[in-house]
């Protein structure tokens, strides 16, 4: 038997020539997690090989529960993903996890210290975790995560949890991506209207007090309870639950799971989950727009017709807008 030329480059380390696409994304959707880690990687480093690598996945994903855990730093968002992905495993599911840091420009490094806590699932093949830094996408968060979970959806992963840190406006933009946002808080984290943060009170599908063994943790519950309450739901909507955890031991996990199914059928049931996801695939598709076209005119030797708009502006011999039409008119074709 000879192999071929193909099957010789996919398995090398990366480096775009030695890439074949084909077979990457086969072996991936085989259950191989080096070639998935490495579809990850190309959308981290925004490869133009993503165009054909999304058009071979597409026909593959939709089947997984995306759910998204979201919280101030130090809530115990890696130890409730940790101790969720246990629960999962146990159901037999298959579980992908990523953890992004919206803030930072660093791959990996900057969440060292999850992957030592995700330690306990580091030997097991139907688990897949990976940092990912939205770095300085020019189409942030809403470019690079949603390939990135279909490459993990694609690959089979029954669940994928997206863990964000909690820095402001990341924590909406997380709610727009996952299927299930669980909003995460735990008592001695400052004041106790945390929940009033960040329009949290508007994006929790499901709310979880975390370390339930510490005290405070009832307090938490009720000023939630209580804000809750007041927070406009639409008619007929869902009413967020919210459950007790110690993320630490594992405790409650089972209910998380649990509620998390409830509303994934919830979704289900009312066309909610293909609302979402469709509105998931607009944002995609803009950010990829958006930032096709800053590319394009940010292109290699194609600067001097910004700049040179910029200076017509800048000397008032024409207004920004028709600047900006003829910067698009040139780039839309
Ligand atoms: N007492 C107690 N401590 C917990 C519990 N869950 C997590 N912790 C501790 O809280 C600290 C923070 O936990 P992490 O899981 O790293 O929290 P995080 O939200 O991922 O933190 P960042 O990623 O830095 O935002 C760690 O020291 C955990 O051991 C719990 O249920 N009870
Ligand atoms: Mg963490």
């Amino acid at each position: 038997m000879v192999s071929t030329p193909d099957a010789a480059t996919a398995g090398r380390p990366r480096g775009r020539s030695a890439v074949a696409v084909p077979e990457l994304v086969e072996k991936a959707r085989a259950g191989d997690l080096r070639s998935v880690g490495r579809l990850i990687s190309l959308v981290e480093d925004e490869s133009p090989l993503l165009r054909e690598v999304m058009a071979l996945l597409a026909p593959h994903a939709g089947h997984a529960k995306v759910v998204g855990i979201t919280g101030s730093p130090g809530v115990g968002k890696s130890t409730t993903t940790s101790a969720l992905v246990t629960e999962l495993r146990r159901a037999g599911q298959r579980v992908g996890v990523l953890a992004i840091d919206p803030s930072s420009p660093f791959s990996g490094g900057a969440l060292l210290g999850d992957r030592v806590r995700m330690g306990d699932h580091a030997v097991d093949k139907d688990v897949f975790i990976r940092s990912m830094a939205a770095r300085g996408h020019l189409g942030g968060l809403s470019w690079s995560t949603p390939q990135a979970l279909r490459v993990l959806d694609a690959a089979g992963y029954d669940v994928i949890i997206v863990e964000t840190v909690g820095v402001g406006q990341s924590e909406v933009e997380v709610a727009g991506l996952a299927d299930t946002t669980i909003v995460l808080l735990a008592p001695g984290m400052g004041d106790g209207i945390q929940a009033a943060k960040a329009g949290i009170l508007e994006i929790g599908d499901l709310y979880v007090v975390n370390k339930a063994d510490r005290d405070g943790a009832a307090t938490v519950r009720r000023d939630l309870r209580g804000a809750l309450a007041l927070s406009q739901r639409p008619e007929g909507a869902w009413k967020p639950p919210i459950l007790m955890t110690t993320a630490q031991n594992g405790e409650g996990l089972a209910e998380v799971a649990t509620a998390i199914e409830e509303h994934h059928a919830w979704l289900e049931q009312t066309g909610e989950l293909l609302r979402r996801r469709t509105r998931r695939a607009r944002d995609e598709i803009e950010a990829i727009a958006v930032t096709t076209l800053r590319q394009r005119w940010a292109g290699l030797g194609r600067h001097a017709e910004l700049d040179g708009l910029a200076e017509q502006v800048a000397r008032g011999e024409t207004g920004p807008w028709a600047a900006a039409d003829v910067l698009l008119a040139s780039h839309l074709e």
